[in-house]
């Protein structure tokens, strides 16, 4: 009780003004059917937005070539006015080579519009990564060890059998932003238990992205037998880990386990759920032959917290905040649609000047924008913060020089309010050091449409313009500004987020690191079985700058 009492008090002082307050702390003899103190966050009673095609009829639809060329190819002759084009195609080795140049121009294209990553991968992790390519290409769709996996899946026998290869299914669910985080994170689970990561499709996963792996294909297939049954799958469905936990059908001395378990660490996960994040849980899950997940969440700082990943992790990424920045690279590339998207944008709008600003406008009000307060906060942090150059009241006394320094300032946002007066104040007057500002934004979709196709491209699109950026300002709270700050290893300034409908004070504030923020992290102490608070455990797992009962990855100074 003393704990509970204690995290309360936790929670009440990192200023959180809506939470649910925690049920009563169970007694200690209801030890793992009860985790104390965990909060749902009023965030998570937002409505959920599904996005994902559950009919099953979707084709994966790029079938990689077997060797590329090795010469340049006509379609790589790219139109941006770069002079620093880095020659480092593979991003230090971290693209395989091999995979088919025309089919996914924007893999091989990408250093052509990105400055070279201050973050070099471990030679650790190139390994890992070479070995994954090759697990996939032995276990991959259509190879005899998934056609055996297969059998065992459908034999519904409730122990099963080992297979040569066990795969985790990421089931397609919720934003783009959180999409891209979530499968970075079942992707790295994978890494860190020897699994098969299978992509399921949804309705445009294979529109968006371009196959990671060569000679292989990480999209489930259309006739996966399970695929019919994702969305119905929730924390009452007899596969589900959390519920077979709850009701004592799975524990660590059981001598069989079932061919699959639904893994639900969706936001509004219970206490039975999170117990994934347990090494003693992660000892049965190991033997189950398929895992399916569906989670919005970025979960990979808890991966940190648990010993028997912790070493791996440390290994594979001796600089712990590269761990998105690097598997997003790794894994996400641009279709030709959306490379088509991004590169015409930049070549037309961006390439030519002398800086790029990302400003990227998320806002969680009731209602559409733009709203006064935060049209207030983002000149107020961009000023102070010094981003933009102030603009002079004298209008005449300044004029720009045909030679002056021009800066880009790229805003993404639902509506177009917000570019439209500051492109308004840049034009009307001078700035005070002749510097040009320009103001660009390459959509205004209004409202979230995940169903449509184009909408999701140039949400894609806009995300990985904005991590070409050389300074970049988020929204708090959004998993699209995430995304962004990651793949470009950009550490951003992070606009507050504003309560009562009034600018916070200070508007922004600097981001710790380039990693994301888990937004909604167990706070259980697995040993002692008792809560606790998660960002107090290891040095380098801390609760974000923008949700303070979220954690996220930073640098640390101590070392494991
Ligand atoms: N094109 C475009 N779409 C946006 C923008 N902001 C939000 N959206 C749409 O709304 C979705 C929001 O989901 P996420 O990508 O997860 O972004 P988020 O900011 O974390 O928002 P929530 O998940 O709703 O909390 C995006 O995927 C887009 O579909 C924007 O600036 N440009
Ligand atoms: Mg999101």
């Amino acid at each position: 009780m003393k704990q509970c009492n204690l995290f309360m008090l936790l929670l009440l002082a990192t200023n959180v003004k809506t939470v649910i307050p925690p049920p009563p702390c169970p007694s200690s003899e209801q030890i793992r059917n009860a985790i104390l103190c965990s909060y749902i966050i009023v965030r998570n009673l937002r409505p959920l937005k599904f996005s994902g095609s559950l009919n099953g009829s979707t084709q994966p639809v790029e079938v990689q070539q077997p060797q590329e060329q090795q010469q340049q190819g006509q379609q790589e002759q790219s139109s941006v006015d770069h002079t620093e084009v880095p020659d480092d195609k593979l991003l230090a080795g971290l693209l395989p080579s091999g995979l088919d140049k025309a089919s996914c121009l924007s893999r091989y294209q990408s250093s052509m519009y990105r400055k070279a990553s201050p973050f070099k991968p471990s030679s650790y992790l190139l390994s890992k990564l070479r070995n994954y390519e090759e697990l996939h290409r032995r276990c991959g769709p259509g190879t005899q060890p998934y056609n055996e996996a297969l059998k065992v899946l459908k034999s519904r026998h409730k122990s099963a059998a080992p297979t040569e290869c066990n795969y985790i299914v990421w089931i397609s669910y919720s934003g783009l932003g959180n999409r891209i985080l979530t499968v970075a994170s079942a992707f790295l689970y994978a890494l860190l238990t020897n699994r098969v990561l299978l992509v399921d499709p949804g309705t445009d996963m294979t529109d968006l992205f371009c196959e990671p792996f060569p000679s292989t294909s990480w999209f489930l297939p259309a006739d996966f037998p399970l695929t019919k049954q994702f969305k119905s799958f929730d924390q009452k469905s007899p596969q589900c880990h959390g519920y077979m936990l709850k009701n004592s059908l799975l524990n660590v001395s059981m001598e069989g386990v079932p061919p699959y378990l639904y893994l639900h660490l969706d936001h509004d996960y219970n206490d039975h759920d999170k117990l994934f994040f347990c090494d003693e849980d992660q000892s049965v899950l190991g033997k189950v032959p398929w895992l399916l997940m569906r989670t919005d969440n970025y979960f990979v700082p808890s991966l940190y917290l648990m010993p028997s990943f912790a070493q791996e992790l440390h290994n594979l990424f001796p600089e712990k905040v590269t761990i998105f920045h690097h598997l997003g690279r790794y894994l996400f590339h641009p279709t030709n649609q959306v490379w088509g998207l991004i590169t015409r944008y930049y070549n037309a709008y961006l390439s030519r000047a002398d800086e790029r600003i990302g400003v990227q406008i998320r806002t969680f009000e009731d209602g559409r924008g733009p709203f006064p307060h935060v049209q207030e906060q983002i000149q107020a942090c961009l000023f102070k913060e010094k981003i933009l150059p102030q603009v002079s009241k004298d209008d005449s006394s300044i004029s720009s020089s045909k030679n002056a320094k021009s800066i880009a300032v790229l805003t993404t946002s639902l509506t177009s309010g917000y570019s439209e007066t500051l492109r308004d104040m840049y034009w009307e007057h001078p700035t005070v050091t002749g510097e040009v500002v320009g103001f660009y934004q390459p959509s205004h979709e209004e409202f979230q449409q995940s169903h449509k196709k184009m909408h999701n491209r140039k949400a894609w699109a806009e995300m990985y313009l904005l991590s070409l950026s050389d300074t970049l300002v988020t929204s708090a709270w959004s998993t699209f500004g995430y995304v962004a700050q990651g793949l470009g290893g950009l550490k951003p300034w992070i606009l507050y987020k504003p309560e009562n409908k009034k600018a916070p004070q200070p508007p922004c504030g600097r981001a710790m690191s380039i990693e994301p923020c888990f937004h909604a992290p167990p706070f259980w102490d697995c040993k002692a079985k008792r809560g606790t608070d998660t960002g107090k455990i290891v040095p380098h797992v801390i609760h974000c700058e923008d949700i303070s009962w979220g954690l996220k990855v930073i640098e640390g100074r101590e070392e494991l």
